[in-house]
């Protein structure tokens, strides 16, 4: 399964350091093992002491009064789309993880904070390391698309399969409890606990419970598990997937705070893929264990037959369609990805402009909330001209502005620190996962606006850089006008109460608040107003959307 990538892309996407790395800090071992010891190692305590509890399930009536019999059509149905979602969800979100391969507990990013990462390097403190050098390989056998750098194809699929995923669980609880489905999966009264809890003695000491039939109920644990899939797990990602976006971020502080900050959301947003995970594995293996023919029978065809094959072989069709569709998923993402990029925006760009687009940046952060460190990105302009301007100080320097504007200018840095700033505390979110909080001081883009005087057919701002994107060429990225006149959207000159670092931007870069970092354009040359995006670079919006097929409104 290997893709034909052109010199450039290979260096890219496939790098000789290919190495697979997982490394947690001491205290997460520590964790981990504590976990094990209240819960493995109670329930050997119990066994060893007590002796084996007695088994809840053995005292169950084999088919319970007024309890739903069997599984309806379109519970068996939702319950297939639901795996067949979540494997793509999962896998494609791995890529995306891949990107930045650390997590955090605190917003800045911190190197060497990070409780867990999937990359062998320890970020070196002696030279410039942007977060791009940063982004780890990942085997398109478990990673969709997988390869290197691959977070633009990788949130096509993420973006794009969850509003079906939403869709169907939506559907599926509609339906769990306008009908009376429900009471197979909500426990009646908290006895469920020291219920599951006694169920668990047994499977940790390899005791198997008596089996329930699943076609009328389920044993303690397996009924509190699958509770929490459905309404602990679904709710969890759904939320820490919302933190992380700027334009909710930004607007509604409360929701990363949930998780104490936007990195806790990320954190948790992997923690609840690892539970999922964890569930399928050990549920497959539970269907397996406990009659595989007759389970199948149970969710695929209906029925509570043991020797009918049916099950099984529908079964096995699901997988090795799921299976062929990983293959067709792989092909779309490297021979077809701008089908992609534009189906992905056909659904959540279309949702994003008429909701949390919308949203209008709130300032939240304080001085004592700044990023000890912040992360780079971007390769600072090798061009002479821009050398020129920097060792003069920016002196030189002028903005020019122009396109469809009655007032086209070119104004030098003082001019433009004359016609006002603001100053504000805000956080970046790069696509690739990272987050800082930095004070930002600038020109707000409205005064720009209001000078220049664009002309009504204008929607868009291009901004264009003196550097080059990962594949060469000019950078540069675009706004729609709307975006550009929303509160906090500046032109800074100043980073952290001193003047924009070289790395940084200077002599200026852009701060749209409800947008990723790569829309942030640093070391701005010129700004032109146009009537379309479609009509700049390859027509997709900026240097990223033309060349690594990321959003053009980049809410999320
Ligand atoms: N000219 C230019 N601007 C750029 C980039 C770049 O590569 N070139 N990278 C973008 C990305 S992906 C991010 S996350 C931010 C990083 O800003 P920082 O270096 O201040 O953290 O800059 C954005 N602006
Ligand atoms: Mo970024």
């Amino acid at each position: 399964m290997f893709t034909r990538f052109s010199e450039a892309e290979k260096a890219v996407h496939f790098p000789p350091d290919r190495r697979m790395f997982i490394g947690l800090k001491p205290q997460v071992w520590l964790a981990i093992l504590a976990l094990l010891l209240v819960t493995v190692g109670a329930a050997w305590i119990q066994y060893l002491t007590l002796g084996l509890p007695e088994d809840p399930s053995a005292s169950l009536p084999p088919v319970p009064a007024g309890g739903p019999a069997g599984f309806p059509y379109w519970l068996r149905l939702s319950h297939w789309v639901n795996f067949f979602f979540l494997v793509l969800i999962i896998r494609s979100g791995l890529s995306i993880l891949m990107d930045h391969p650390r997590l955090y507990w605190n917003n800045g990013c911190l190197p060497g904070s990070e409780w867990i990462r999937f990359t062998p390097l320890k970020v070196p403190e002696d030279k410039i390391w942007t977060a791009k050098e940063d982004a780890r390989y990942i085997s398109p056998w478990i990673g969709l698309p997988g390869y290197r750098h691959s977070v633009g194809l990788a949130r096509c699929w993420h973006f794009l399969t969850v509003p079906f995923f939403l869709l169907n669980g939506a559907v599926f609880i509609t339906l769990l409890f306008t009908t009376n489905q429900w009471k197979r999966l909500v426990p009646a009264s908290w006895h469920i606990l020291p219920d599951a809890w006694r169920v668990f003695v047994h499977y940790a000491t390899f005791h198997m419970p008596a089996e329930p039939n699943g076609f009328y109920h389920y044993n303690a644990l397996q009924q509190l598990s699958y509770f929490a899939v459905v309404f602990l797990l679904a709710p969890l990602a759904m939320v820490s997937g919302m933190a992380m976006s700027p334009a909710i971020e930004n607007r509604f502080h409360w929701i990363p705070r949930l998780f104490g900050n936007r990195q806790g959301a990320r954190s948790v947003h992997f923690l609840v893929m690892l539970a999922y995970t964890g569930f399928i594995l050990i549920h497959v293996a539970m269907v397996a264990a406990t009659g595989l023919g007759r389970n199948m029978n149970h969710i695929v065809t209906g029925t509570d037959s043991a020797s009918e094959p049916t099950g099984l072989w529908v079964g096995a069709a699901i997988l090795l369609f799921t299976l062929f569709f990983g293959f067709a998923a792989h092909w779309l993402s490297w021979k077809r990805p701008r089908s992609l990029q534009r189906a992905e925006a056909f659904v959540n760009e279309s949702l994003w402009r008429l909701s949390i687009n919308r949203f209008k940046p709130r300032i939240y952060y304080k001085k004592k909330d700044i990023s000890p460190k912040f992360w780079a990105n971007g390769k600072i302009p090798g061009s002479s001209e821009w050398q020129a301007l920097a060792a003069n100080g920016f002196s030189d320097y002028k903005l020019k502005i122009s396109g469809l504007v009655k007032n086209p200018v070119e104004l030098p840095l003082s001019e433009l620190k004359a016609m006002g700033k603001e100053q504000q505390i805000t956080m970046h979110h790069c696509i690739q996962g990272w987050s800082g909080v930095a004070e930002w001081g600038g020109l707000p883009l409205k005064t720009l606006i209001d000078l220049v005087q664009p002309y009504p057919s204008v929607t868009t701002l291009v901004f264009y850089s003196f550097g080059e994107g990962l594949y060469g060429g000019t950078y540069y990225d675009t706004h729609t006008l709307d975006n550009c006149l929303k509160p906090a959207s500046i032109l800074a000159w100043e980073m952290n109460y001193r003047p924009l670092p070289e790395l940084y931007g200077a002599p200026l870069r852009l701060r749209v608040e409800n947008q990723l970092g790569y829309k942030m354009v640093k070391w701005i040359a010129r700004i032109e107003f146009v009537d379309s995006h479609t009509t700049v670079g390859k027509g997709f919006g900026g240097k990223n959307e033309d060349d690594e097929y990321y959003d053009l409104i980049a809410n999320s």
